[in-house]
């Protein structure tokens, strides 16, 4: 399914009398306009091969009609989500929930729809068919060197789908840790994760990097072996300069405050990127924005400030990729609000008085720094998004297009009704 390009003219159209006068409103009240919509424009975000299905949990799950039966049509799918929102041009890939056999046709068929591949995920948390060794009692910390020995070349072999791929990093999640008081001892656990990180290490191409992330609970329930930012930063630390440590922002307990992290992990050049998602309560996986859009602003607020001060490219400096799961949504449709929320944040983060801020930092003068923050982040900023958006050719409302242009109809015409995308 191809998107034409006329069709979203023809629903920008509709729309454009609206959206001029409201953009026509901000731009006098936006300095730099210009400048933001380049670095809008230039943004992209990841989608996950594994969230273009509906998810679900261990207590069921309710696909939806029209899912990706296969790699080519989660490219479809990407590519109806890029077509749209001109911001999603690339597909991460977690092996072997996918397996991309074939990669020339792969890239070639990705390119048909103005995508690329992204990071690509190993996946040593689950035991897979005809695998020898089980993951049990984990897998890169594992006691016994034989299961680690499988896990490590687990990690090659994906480094090796990817080369093929032209990604350009391995993005690693363990779910290794324990249940029980004593049933590990953490230091040997942790020595043992170092020693097979390095040995995939040693497998990664010059130009490539290796994105440690960390999670603090489940599916182990006691200890996690990279549990927090510390345990992945001192990992990255020990295993060199293409390492890093991945944010994912559902992975952390509640109240933490991860713009902080963010910004030490930046200073310091081992933030790698993230895995965009939100949650209430824990590793939620729920639609970017849609419960703490305020934290999510003073990520990027963070993000702009840091990356500025190293005089990093915003749309190239960090990874940036939505992992989300829903149960209960069209998938595309959700990715579409994530993708949208991330913007939405980004482009508030873009219009903070710096030079304001900076003086009521130093001046110690905490009303002011906080009206400054919160006078970009009440801003309705919408109108910027849509225009870049337009600007690059995508649609001025994405959800509002893709519901109008019925794809979800046309997928289910395509593929039917009763439909399990692969993975999670
Ligand atoms: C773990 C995680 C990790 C996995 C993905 C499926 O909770 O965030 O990134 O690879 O979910
Ligand atoms: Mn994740
Ligand atoms: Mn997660």
């Amino acid at each position: 399914m191809q998107i034409e390009k006329h069709k979203v003219d023809e629903l920008n159209h509709q729309l454009s009398a609206k959206h001029t006068r409201q953009f026509e409103h901000i731009s006098t009240d936006v300095e730099n306009v210009e400048e933001v919509l380049k670095k809008l424009g230039a943004f992209n975000v990841a989608i996950p091969s594994w969230a273009l299905g509906t998810g679900g949990t261990r207590f069921g799950r309710f696909s939806g009609g029209g899912e990706p039966r296969s790699l080519e049509e989660k490219i479809a799918d990407v590519g109806v989500i890029h077509a749209l929102n001109k911001s999603s041009n690339s597909i991460s890939l977690h092996i072997p929930w996918d397996i991309p056999e074939n990669a020339a046709a792969m890239n070639a068929l990705a390119a048909q729809h103005g995508l690329h591949f992204d990071a690509v995920n190993s996946n040593t948390f689950q035991d897979q068919k005809d695998q020898k060794l089980s993951y049990k009692f984990g897998s890169l910390h594992h006691t016994d060197k034989a299961v680690r020995k499988q896990a490590i070349e687990h990690n090659i072999e994906v480094i090796k789908y990817g080369v093929q791929l032209n990604s350009k990093a391995l993005s690693v999640w363990l779910s290794d840790g324990s249940n029980f008081p004593g049933q590990l001892n953490f230091r040997k656990a942790f020595q043992n994760t170092l020693e097979s990180l390095q040995e995939i290490y040693e497998a990664l191409p010059d130009d490539w990097k290796v994105w440690v992330e960390y999670k603090p609970y489940e599916p182990n329930f006691y200890s996690t072996t990279i549990g927090d930012w510390g345990q992945s930063y001192l990992l990255a630390s020990k295993l060199g300069p293409k390492a890093s440590t991945l944010v994912d922002l559902g992975h952390h307990l509640q109240g933490t405050n991860i713009e902080q992290i963010v910004s030490i992990l930046l200073m310091e050049n081992k933030l790698a990127g993230f895995h965009f998602n939100d949650s209430k309560y824990g590793d939620d996986d729920l639609t970017v924005g849609s419960i703490n859009p305020y934290q999510l602003f003073l990520i990027f607020n963070e993000l702009v400030e840091g990356m500025d001060a190293r005089g990093m490219n915003h749309a190239t400096g960090l990874g940036w990729m939505i992992d989300a799961s829903h149960n209960v949504k069209d998938p595309v449709e959700d990715l579409l609000q994530s993708v949208q929320a991330i913007k939405i944040a980004y482009a508030q983060a873009l219009i903070v008085d710096k030079t304001a801020l900076t003086a009521a930092q130093n001046n110690n003068d905490v009303v002011l720094a906080q009206e400054i923050l919160q006078q970009a982040y009440r801003t309705d900023v919408r109108p910027l998004v849509a225009e870049a958006s337009l600007r690059n050719g995508g649609a001025l409302d994405p959800v509002n297009a893709y519901r109008t242009l019925s794809i979800r109809e046309h997928l289910i015409s395509e593929r039917g009704l009763k439909t399990v995308a692969t993975g999670l």
